[in-house]
């Protein structure tokens, strides 16, 4: 163990004692030494094979003791046996606003309280305000705290549950007790946000694998620990995530059930019955009544042999949903759905030049060592002030930097090239640069970045940026920020009716607070002709990693490669480009 998982396991001793009601120079002993090694220039391990643990400040030999098992073995059983006389519930508990230790301990001990739901029974009926030291006022605030929880806390941007799962994937991945292993859930879907982490885990050894999860580096705390499954909260948002142990023959399925949705699972269980089969997380059997029983599986080794055994194509997770995806599947008529090394650009990105952190030069270069064809500066328009906006005066003078760079580029006999562009406020009467201006950029984006309260009004400022012909692409056409804020008021079927009719693409916008067109609308805009961009709407060099976030949502839209303009070559993109304006 690093000294940052070490004082992690430090502050949860700390916490856990805190809870049990230990005595508070002890409970803050270990929540200093935690803080202590955080703070920490040596490397631990060295001060431990040197014996000098003791001489930091307030590590007392209790302490200097368990470090050192903790740095040798990654493991304490101390801090095992002090998770295990704690119920689960009441760390949950500390996660609401407000909440420390002592006073869920107090909850526990005179409420018998110990999950957030018999918390909020407790303040519903009245008995928490009636508790010394809590009262009416504290009483609401723990119900707000609760119910803002239930609506964000537990809920997570795609990103971030990508983020904290692949190392715990990889980790699983490692462990030789691990036959197959993956990730399930509304994560494997590619939903743009994410209750909780689901993991599947073919083994013959279900009970090494769940202690080696349930102590991984990553792990702040166990919720549950069964006999095949788990439930952890990782570090970090605290997001939760589920292991399930399976045996290997039952693995695919298990996959399956435990990917969803849960309405495709009922759509799938609905086919097996009309096969007199029987589908559940255990397998698919030659049974009319629920079972396990391995005389009666249908051998299906991968959930393609599922898919086949009931009459179906493979359903790529993405389209898991339920959206017609039974019929298509059916029919051999599923799409082949882009990839995200189809895309060979982004057209709509910022630099320094409005409220991007990197210059031209340098975002330049990152896309030739991305091995991108193109990439658009598409900086705000001087609406946008708040961004440094773009006046005409400055904008020349960026198409000049962006000539020269291409000139560059072609002397080098490199194939990339910059493409000139804005993104245009969507204004209340027309847009933020007139036509003469726009006609000079390679590529227009319109945005309404500051939209009316009314729905007509929006819809009708769209549609009239969809019907300027200098006009490419709507972009982020709802403005939602997920999580965050809602879309403004706009009637999105009538602004896609627009952009059909005119031949406007619409901007799948790949940055995960936004995933903006949502995935549900792209099949509404196909039906009418509309084309997508995936872009990155980059503002720093690690925002060229949302091509592959916005691809999978592309894909989740049932976008295939052709629907795609960023998937063109170049010359096929300007000569796209070029058709837009021509009308
Ligand atoms: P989330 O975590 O809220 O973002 O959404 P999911 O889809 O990951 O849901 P979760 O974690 O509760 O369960 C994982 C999958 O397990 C879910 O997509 C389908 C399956 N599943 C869970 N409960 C049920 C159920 O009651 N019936 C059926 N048919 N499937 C279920
Ligand atoms: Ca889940
Ligand atoms: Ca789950
Ligand atoms: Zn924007």
């Amino acid at each position: 163990m690093d000294k940052d998982q070490v004082a992690a396991a430090l502050g949860e001793i700390g916490t856990l004692l805190e809870l049990k009601g230990e005595n508070p120079f002890k409970t803050r002993a270990y929540h200093n030494a935690a803080r202590m090694l955080e703070g920490l220039a040596e490397p631990l391990g060295l001060l431990v094979a040197e014996k000098r643990l003791g001489e930091l400040k307030g590590i007392g030999d209790a302490l200097q003791e368990k470090i050192t098992i903790l740095v040798g073995t990654g493991r304490l059983p101390y801090l095992d046996d002090l998770r295990a006389s704690v119920p689960p519930g009441l760390l949950e508990l500390l996660q609401i606003q407000g909440l420390g230790p002592k006073k869920a301990r107090k909850l526990h001990e005179e409420l018998g309280v110990d999950s957030l739901a018999s918390l909020e029974a407790a303040c519903k009926d009245g008995r928490v305000a009636a508790l010394e030291g809590f009262g009416d006022k504290s009483q609401a605030r723990l119900l707000e705290a609760i119910a803002f929880k239930r609506q964000f806390a537990s809920r997570h941007r795609l990103v971030d549950a990508l983020t904290a799962a692949e190392p715990i994937l990889e980790a699983l991945r490692g462990h030789p007790g691990v036959v197959r292993c993956g990730t399930a859930g509304s994560l494997r879907r590619w939903k743009e946000v994410i209750g909780d982490i689901d993991f599947v885990v073919s083994s013959k050894r279900p009970g090494e694998v769940l202690d080696f999860f349930v102590g991984l580096p990553g792990v702040r705390s166990v919720l549950a620990r069964g006999e095949t499954k788990a439930s952890v909260i990782l570090d970090g948002e605290g997001i939760q995530a589920d292991l399930r142990v399976v045996d290997d023959a039952e693995f695919a399925t298990a996959l399956a059930y435990f990917t969803g949705s849960k309405e495709h699972n009922i759509a799938m269980r609905q086919r097996a019955i009309a096969r007199g089969l029987r589908l559940n997380e255990y397998g698919l059997f030659r049974a009319t009544e629920e079972t396990r029983d391995p005389a009666l599986r249908v051998d299906c080794p991968t959930e393609e042999a599922l898919y086949e055994k009931l009459g179906l194509d493979y359903v790529p997770p993405e389209l898991r949903e339920d959206h017609g995806e039974f019929v298509a599947a059916e029919k051999h008529a599923l799409p082949r759905l882009l990839e995200w090394t189809d895309l060979r650009g982004s057209l709509h990105n910022h630099s320094t030049w409005s409220d991007g952190r990197n210059s031209i030069a340098d975002v330049a270069a990152h896309a030739i060592e991305q091995g991108l064809a193109y990439w658009a500066m598409t900086d705000h328009s001087r609406a946008s002030f708040q961004a440094n906006g773009l006046d005409w005066g400055r904008l020349r003078l960026q198409l000049e930097e962006i000539a020269d760079l291409n000139k560059r580029f072609e002397d080098e006999e490199t194939d990339f090239r910059l493409l000139t562009g804005s993104e245009v406020d969507i204004l209340k009467d027309g847009l933020d640069f007139p036509d003469d201006v726009l006609a000079q950029l390679d590529v227009v984006v319109a945005s309404l970045h500051v939209p009316s309260g009314e729905e007509a009004e929006n819809t009708r400022r769209l549609i009239a940026a969809a019907e300027n012909p200098n006009v490419h692409m709507l972009g982020h056409l709802t403005g939602r920020l997920l999580l965050e804020r809602d879309a403004y008021k706009v009637n999105v079927q009538a602004v896609i009716d627009a952009c059909g009719a005119t031949g406007t693409w619409i901007e799948l916008n790949a940055n995960p607070y936004r995933f903006d067109l949502d995935w549900r609308q792209w099949q509404y805009a196909l039906s009418r002709g509309v084309k997508c961009v995936v872009n990155c709407d980059a503002h720093r060099l690690e925002h060229f990693g949302f091509l592959r976030l916005g691809a999978g949502l592309a894909r989740k839209g049932w976008l295939t490669k052709s629907d795609v303009m960023n998937t063109l070559p170049l010359e096929k993109l300007r000569a796209a480009l070029a058709k837009k304006r021509r009308g």
